[in-house]
């Protein structure tokens, strides 16, 4: 059975941020993207992709990785090949985390950090972190799967107070 409503296809979500001062330590920022199965919709994570890890099947990758904001332009992309996903992964969230290095850095710390969310050529989501200065990492994209097998987006930006680590396991609760 086809549905009328493809829903989303190929999603991007671009981080950018400006490089710490000269001389002090680089501010790392991490796009992340969780994957949630029908089973499990708002617990543990399937798997996760970032820096350091990759999907099994290949339909979510970081294309570009920064450590230090110093790239022109975007500095870390996530491609999201959401209709190629397998069916039983129904909730995919990207979220943001600050490396936690050299004491507490929160997103009031970093200079310029922005989200820019694009169904192909469509935006969907601009984010910026001015309501969640306070916060270690930010949830800033859900996707989810309606019954006819169809993805759809919602928007929305909630901080959390964890490092890259512990915010990947909690961001889906
Ligand atoms: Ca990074």
């Amino acid at each position: 059975m086809s549905s009328l409503n493809k829903g989303l296809e190929r999603v991007e979500v671009d981080l950018m941020w400006d490089p710490s001062p000269a001389g002090s330590v680089p501010h790392d920022l991490d796009l992340i993207a969780a994957t949630y199965t029908e089973d499990a919709p708002s617990g543990a994570p399937a798997y996760l992709v970032h820096f350091d890890s990759r999907s099994p099947d290949g339909t979510i990758t970081l294309s570009r990785d920064s450590r230090d904001g110093k790239g022109l332009g975007v500095d870390e992309r996530l491609i999201l090949e959401l209709d190629r996903l397998r069916h039983r992964y129904v909730r995919v969230l990207v979220g943001v985390a600050i490396q936690q290095h050299n004491g507490r850095l929160t997103f009031g710390d970093i200079a310029r950090p922005a989200v820019r969310i694009r169904n192909r050529h469509d935006e969907l989501a601009a984010v910026d972190f001015t309501n969640v200065g306070e916060a270690t990492a930010a949830r800033v994209a859900e996707f989810v799967r309606d019954d006819s097998g169809a993805w759809g987006f919602h928007a929305g930006v909630h901080g959390f107070d964890a490092d890259p680590t512990t915010f990947a396991t909690i961001m889906g609760s």
